[in-house]
């Protein structure tokens, strides 16, 4: 698995990590922005606004920006109440604080983590933030495995179009031979059917000839 952010089209300065709860690139943003801002500078980088996954992740992000309140990708702003992912994965795990979310004043629908613990508020206000890019599993391509990948099915199509054009060619030889076959054939009854009038006719006239020879030896005899 390549730990190089480029071959995920991340900029250069994502860092990779493989913890427990998976392998993630992050990147921690010094400045502050609103809830929409930050959503969209973490997906105009390739990645997301960090999603904590488990308690360890949770912990670990909330660590990179110590006593600060920090985005991350949940929010319910297209239903009220109904929390999603920014990424559209399910949300597996969350670390509410006590009493939220509550949506005070009706008006929160996004979420912070502050010491660790998560509570819905103001999507307005700025606050720092952490994009994070989820590697899944060991079986994940990078790039260059893409690319080789691909090189590899354009050579191999290129192959079978090959094999197809030969086959196509052999396929219309295998015609005209049949063609020819029955052309032979027909050839073959055409003089089987001759040669059975000649033979038809030789045997008839070696009939005549019988029978002028009888006839010539009487005629003898009576001589
Ligand atoms: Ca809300
Ligand atoms: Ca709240």
């Amino acid at each position: 698995m390549s730990e190089d952010p480029n071959d995920y089209n991340l900029p250069d300065d994502y860092f990779f990590v493989t913890e427990c709860w998976g392998s993630r690139f992050y990147k921690v943003y010094s400045e502050k922005m609103t809830y929409n801002a930050a959503k969209t500078q973490c997906e105009s980088d390739g990645a997301f606004l960090a999603i904590p996954r488990s308690e360890p992740e949770n912990d670990y992000i909330a660590d990179l920006i110590p006593n600060n309140h920090i985005w991350i990708g949940i929010d319910d702003i297209d239903q009220e109440g109904v929390f999603v992912a920014v990424d559209g994965s399910d949300i597996t795990y969350t670390n509410w604080n006590s009493d939220q979310p509550n949506n005070s004043h009706n008006n929160e629908n996004a979420v912070i983590i502050l010491n660790k613990a998560w509570n819905d508020i103001v999507v307005k206000v700025p606050h720092r933030f952490v994009c994070s890019l989820r590697i899944r599993g060991m079986f994940i391509l990078n790039q260059n495995d893409l690319k080789d990948i691909q090189t590899e099915l354009q050579s191999r199509d290129r192959e079978n179009q090959k094999y197809k054009t030969d086959l196509l060619e052999k396929q219309k030889e295998l015609q005209n031979c049949d063609k020819d076959l029955k052309d032979i054939q027909a050839e073959l009854q055409l003089r089987d059917r001759e040669n059975q009038r000649y033979r038809n006719d030789l045997q008839e006239k070696q009939r005549e000839l019988q029978a002028s020879e009888k006839q010539y030896k009487t005629y003898r005899d009576c001589e």
